[in-house]
Order: structure tokens, then C-alpha cells, then sequence
């Protein structure tokens, strides 16, 4: 059985996740009336991944006979200045998701539920490919400018999933 304050984070994690895809698919359609459907699409795409962080955590903590409560997931931004500024806030909330799974994986540890630990530390690989691939769209858009929207977007608009 996992204890109270592992199941408390854990929860807070799910949490975090939803939010995530929420603001991705916020962002998503917000790219598609700018007319931006390749974007609006890779951004779709991981909206849906995140959304399936979220289960994967709430499947595991059901697991563990922990309890899953779903907390209020507040509300996301509806606009942004430019497509780099929503890779830039993607990017940053993705940093704020590793550090929240650290924190969990730190914990695990203290606890000793190896479980957990090893659970999460998937989690944190997958968050080091995320930042990768967040902060390679950032760099991609700072270093081609505007001119290199058009390229890239047909580019993301291939994502399988
Ligand atoms: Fe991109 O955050 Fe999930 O884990």
C-alpha cells in the first residue's frame, strides 16, 4: 500500500499532466484559427500524450491501492503573442513537470517504495526527451525566424502520435 503523502503527490502529479493537456490542446486550437495546422496537430498529438501520462500515473497508483482523486485542473491561458512564445511556455511547463517528478522520485527513495521510484524514473527519461524536443522547436524557430514557419510547420504536421 503506498503511503499518504506518496499518494498526495502522486495526485498532484495527475493533476499536472491533465493541465498539460489542456494547454497544448488550448494551444493547438488557437494555432489552427491562426492557420496554423501542422503545429496545431504535433501540438494535438501531445496534448493526447499527456493526457495518457495522467492515466498511466492513475492506473499505477490504483495499483498500489492508493486512491486516485482528481483534482480541479484550472483554467489555461487562451492566447499567446506568436508561435514562439507557445513553444517557449510549452518548454517552460515541461521544466516545471520535471522538476515535479524529482521531487516524487526524491521522495520514493526516502520512503524506500522502490516501486515508485522506479515507476517515476521512467518519467523522468521521458521528460528529458520531452525538454529535448521542446527546446529543439524553440531553437529551430529563434535561429530560422519567421521565414522558417512555413518549413517547420509542415514538418510537425507529420507527428504519428
Ligand atoms: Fe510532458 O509531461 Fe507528461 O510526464
Amino acid at each position: 500500500m503506498i503511503k499518504q503523502k506518496l499518494e498526495e503527490i502522486i495526485n498532484d502529479q495527475i493533476t499536472a499532466e491533465l493541465w498539460s493537456s489542456n494547454l497544448y490542446l488550448q494551444m493547438s486550437y488557437f494555432l489552427k484559427h491562426q492557420g496554423w495546422e501542422g503545429f496545431a496537430h504535433w501540438m494535438k498529438a501531445h496534448s493526447d500524450e499527456e493526457r495518457r501520462h495522467a492515466m498511466r500515473m492513475a492506473d499505477y497508483l490504483t495499483d498500489r491501492n492508493g486512491q486516485v482523486k482528481l483534482k480541479m485542473v484550472n483554467l489555461v491561458p487562451e492566447g499567446w503573442g506568436s508561435v514562439l512564445e507557445i513553444f517557449e511556455h510549452s518548454l517552460s511547463q515541461e521544466k516545471m513537470v520535471s522538476k515535479m517528478i524529482d521531487k516524487i522520485v526524491l521522495h520514493a527513495i526516502e520512503e524506500q517504495d522502490f516501486a515508485t521510484e522506479n515507476f517515476f524514473r521512467a518519467f523522468v527519461d521521458e521528460q528529458v526527451e520531452e525538454e529535448a524536443l521542446f527546446g529543439g522547436i524553440v531553437d529551430k524557430i529563434r535561429n530560422g525566424g519567421e521565414g522558417s514557419l512555413l518549413f517547420l510547420d509542415s514538418q510537425l504536421g507529420k507527428r504519428k502520435e
